[in-house]
Formats: C-alpha cells, structure tokens, sequence
C-alpha cells in the first residue's frame, strides 16, 4: 500500500483497466454462474453493509434469510424446511456432510458418492475426514448405477450422495433409488442441486430430486448459478430443521449465542439479491428464462449437429456436451474429464451469442 492515497476517478479507471482484461460473457460456455438478474443488483446495494454472521444486528436482514430458505424449501415440495444461505455449492456439501458425520458417529466414516460428484467432495472429504467411495455410472448413460453405489455402502457409510444436474453433463440422478438407499441403511441422503436446483422445477419433464422423494434429507440449491443473484449465494436446505443444531458452536458473546454456519462474519447483500430475484421473477418468470435457456441450447445443439459435431447425449437441460473437436479460438468452452466438450447454457448465452458462436464455427470447415 502506497503512502497517500489516490482520488477516487484514479482507483476506479484502475480498476477498469483490470477489468477490461476479464472476458467477456458474451464469450463465455463455461461457466455455471451468469450475469446477475438488474434486481439482484439493486438489492446487493441497499444490503451491502449487513452481516448475517451477527444476526441479532440485522433483523430484517435475517428474516429475508429465512423467507428465501422457506420459499425454496416450498419450491422444492418441503413443508417446514430449515437450512441457511451459504456461500456456494461447497458450503452447503461439506455442512450437509458435517451433520451427518454427527449424526452416525464411527470411527472410519465413508460417504457414497456417484463418479459425477463435484470436486467439492474432495474437499469435504479433507475436510472432514471422510473417506468418498465413488460408484461408477450406469453403463452408457452419466448417472449413477445405484447397484454399484449399494454394493459400496458398508456399516460406515454415513451418507449416500445424489447429483441433480450434474457439473459435467447436466443430468439427474436416480434420487428416488438413492434414497431408498438410504432409507434401508438409516442414513443421510443429500442430493446436490447446485445447479439443477432453479433448473428442474421449471422443465416441462422432469425427475423427481427434491423433498417430495422420501428418504431425501438435505440438498444443495446454489441461486448463484441460475438464480442470478449476486455471488456468492448457495443454500443448505434441511428436510428437518432440527438437524442444524448439530452444527452449532457457541459464540456467547455475540446477539445470537450459537452459530451453525461455517463461515463466521457472512454477507446479507447476496441473500437479498436472491430474495429480490425470486420476488420479482415469480415461478412465471423462472418459466420463461429456463424455457428460453433451453431454447438456445436446442439451437446450439442443431447449429453444431449441422457441422457435423455430435452431442454425446440429449441435453436433459441447458447443458450440452459433444464430442472432442476443434472450437474457434476467443470463446470459453471447458472439458470435461473425458475430454467432451461443454456448454452450459446461462442466461448471458443469449441467441445472439449462439449465432455470433456458429457463425465462428462455420469459418472452421
Ligand atoms: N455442486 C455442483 C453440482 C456444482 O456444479 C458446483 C459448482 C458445486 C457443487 C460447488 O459450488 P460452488 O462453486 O458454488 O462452491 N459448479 C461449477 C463448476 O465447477 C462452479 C463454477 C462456476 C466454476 C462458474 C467455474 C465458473 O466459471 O463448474
């Protein structure tokens, strides 16, 4: 840090200067998180300055907390549902695993997890000292064979895992098998709807992956990945509320006198901004931009089939996979662990930018 400050002008081109450097998302396919919703925005200004690690101090911000846990819980056909805004998917994992680690002490815990699973397990897994016990996928298809995952659970497992819109593929495991799973060996089921979480309520076909299954205990719903809010915003959704106090330590001298989540001082701004999204869209709203997603997804996948690129399944969701070829240069497109490549279709992929990217495309026959 320099001696004397700068003006205000001279820190903000600096830090354009740096920003300009970002790429663009009118380029960018590989990213599950988007340009957050103008609303969103809005409501992070106004919150900027709260923290939800303090509760007690923000009251109103609390509440919005609470009815953007109670909304998604109903969204996802929970009745009562508890849990609390995270910063993201690898939160929400390694709490959901943390209770229930508690909640079947053994020496040697393991969790069941399908081949799909985030790299957030791994970390969950460091973390937590679990060991993660992949099963593999069922022969040609991207979800998980819940035959293998039962062959793999022993009487240390603590959790089986299910993937509802998976990093890679987009597509959703058989929750209801994961559950039963987990039903008949008394454990936890958590599903992980990062990203399918405010994907698959809105298709037209969907599977069933949320409170509705029996058996599902937990799930992770990232509304910074298609809520549009601002980052970072996860959720822990908890079928019964009960459980978040296995994860509380005392904090005595602050306005609430446990604290459960894993990150202490926590920001309100993005809790608002998902809040506001959701109030704004409606379901109507959510519909629409999904509906339009995949719209563009179906275009992506004809444009590129009309180039001789072939799809390496149909997309469940606005998520599309190919085979390994080559891509024009300047667009962000990421592969995956079989060397596929991937599109995850966000918002900011807008039919502008599928044309602008075929339109490359076309210059490469
Ligand atoms: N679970 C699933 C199914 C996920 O896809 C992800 C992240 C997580 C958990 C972890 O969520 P957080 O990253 O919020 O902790 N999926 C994206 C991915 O790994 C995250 C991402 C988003 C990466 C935007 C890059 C990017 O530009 O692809």
């Amino acid at each position: 840090m320099e001696e004397k400050g700068c003006s205000r002008e001279e820190v903000l081109a600096l830090l354009a200067g740096y920003r300009s450097r970002d790429v663009p998302h009118s380029r960018i396919f590989s990213s599950m998180c988007t340009v957050p919703h103008e609303i969103a925005v809005a409501a992070h200004a106004l919150f900027v300055s709260t923290n939800l690690g303090d509760p007690g101090l923000y009251p109103g911000t609390a509440e919005i907390e609470r009815r953007l846990i109670a909304d998604l819980g109903d969204l996802l056909h929970g009745t009562g549902i508890g849990g609390y805004a995270t910063s993201g998917g690898t939160e929400s994992n390694i709490q959901a695993i943390r209770i229930a680690k508690k909640l079947h002490p053994t020496e040697k815990p393991n969790i069941v997890v399908p081949a799909s699973a985030h790299f957030s397990f791994d970390k969950t897994r460091d973390i937590l000292g679990v060991e993660t016990r992949a099963a593999p996928y069922k022969e040609g298809s991207y979800t998980v064979d819940t035959d293998a995952m039962a062959e793999l659970i022993d009487k240390n497992t603590v959790a089986v895992l299910a993937v509802a819109g998976t990093t890679e593929y987009g597509v959703v495991d058989d929750v209801p098998a994961a559950a039963k799973l987990a039903r008949e060996n008394d454990i936890w089921c958590h599903v992980d709807a990062a990203f399918g979480g405010l994907v698959i309520p809105f298709l037209k076909n969907s599977a069933p992956f949320d409170f509705a299954v029996d058996g599902v205990s937990s799930i992770t719903l990232d509304p910074h990945k298609m809520g549009m809010s601002t980052i970072p915003c996860g959720t822990l959704l908890l079928r019964n509320p009960e459980h978040m106090k296995l994860l509380s330590v005392d904090s005595p001298y602050l306005t609430m006198k446990t604290s459960f989540t894993l990150t202490g001082t926590r920001p309100g701004a993005d809790v608002a901004g998902a809040y506001a999204v959701m109030k704004y869209l409606g379901r109507e709203g959510f519909r629409d931009i999904v509906a339009g997603c995949l719209e563009n997804t179906r275009r992506l996948v004809s444009g590129m089939e009309a180039f001789g690129y072939k799809t390496v399944l149909p997309p469940v969701m606005n998520l599309a996979a190919f085979h390994p070829a080559e891509i024009p240069e300047g667009w962000k497109v990421s592969r995956t662990r079989a060397g596929h490549l991937r599109f995850v279709m966000m918002p900011h992929v807008t039919r502008d930018v599928v044309e602008a990217f075929l339109e490359d495309v076309s210059r490469l026959q």
